[in-house]
């Protein structure tokens, strides 16, 4: 049975420090959550930043100081987030890429985002994909509804493959405005996928992460954690931090004999370096 990539979304844009304390948000907070993720079987961390009073930040020196410090002091892949905000624009969206990452996010299309609009159109979209590939940064598709499975197959067709040559997407489920996390729409979502697709993670947002989490270990898909997603260890009781969601996925995994990859794996996996 193939392992499995366990990405940690440690912090995301929405989660409010002052609701969550807990929440990493400075740098040393997000290095040292960072660290216990990866001894708990995290092998990639999907990174949103903040500034000095906690609002999520594109801020491009401190982009480059988390990519270096997390390098520094894990083994973790860093993916960046170039979905930021909703309320970031898209070029400084667009210049996330200049901070080196070994990937980056990129949404296969605008979705409603609560009450707010993701807005990815089709011409940023192919703008991004192109300076990825020239940057030597591996793109990992953002699937929040179906409709972003097929402009993920036109890109692919029109663009061709990214740099490593691999393709690995991530379905976001129950964002309110994309599909909801429900096993039939991730069902759906994973039979749509082009033939260029090499491996797939999923996450459900909020009460969908546990049935998400165990469908897509059945399903043979990768998995992905953390408070950017989901705020309750279960009902009614918070999340003390990312690194019991991630060793619970890591259980979880281990127990359906899909362990945890290592880094080596992992970076096969994506066609990054190792
Ligand atoms: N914060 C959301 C608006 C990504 O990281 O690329 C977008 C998001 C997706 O979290
Ligand atoms: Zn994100």
């Amino acid at each position: 049975m193939a392992k499995t990539l366990i990405t940690v979304a440690p912090t995301g844009a929405e989660v409010d420090k002052a609701d969550w304390p807990q929440l990493p948000t400075t740098l040393a907070e997000l290095v040292t959550e960072a660290k216990a993720c990866e001894a708990a079987g995290a092998t990639m961390i999907h990174v949103h930043i903040r500034d000095d009073e906690h609002r999520p930040t594109l801020d491009p020196i401190r982009l480059r100081d988390t990519v270096q410090a997390l390098r520094s002091e894990t083994g973790l892949i860093v993916q960046l987030s170039t979905g930021g905000s909703v309320h970031d624009p898209l070029e400084v969206r667009l210049a996330v890429l200049d901070a080196g990452p070994d990937s980056c996010s990129l949404t296969c299309g605008t979705v409603n985002f609560g009450d707010d609009v993701f807005l990815n159109p089709w011409p940023f979209m192919v703008r991004l994909y192109e300076r990825a590939r020239e940057a030597q940064v591996v793109p990992e598709f953002e699937l929040f509804d179906l409709g972003q499975v097929h402009a993920l197959a036109r890109l692919l067709r029109d663009c061709g493959l990214p740099w490593g040559g691999k393709v690995h997407v991530d379905f976001v489920l129950g964002v309110p405005g994309g599909m909801p996390a429900t096993v039939p729409a991730l069902v759906a979502g994973v039979q749509a996928l082009p033939a260029e697709v090499t491996s797939w993670s999923a996450t459900g947002i909020g009460r969908g992460h546990l049935p998400i989490m165990a469908a897509a270990l059945a399903l043979g898909g990768h998995l992905r954690v953390g408070m950017e997603d989901n705020l309750f260890f279960a009902a009614g009781r918070a999340v003390e931090g990312n690194a019991e969601l991630v060793a619970r996925a890591a259980e979880l995994a281990e127990q359906l004999q899909r362990p945890p990859m290592t880094g080596t794996e992992a970076r096969a996996l994506l066609g990054l370096a190792t």
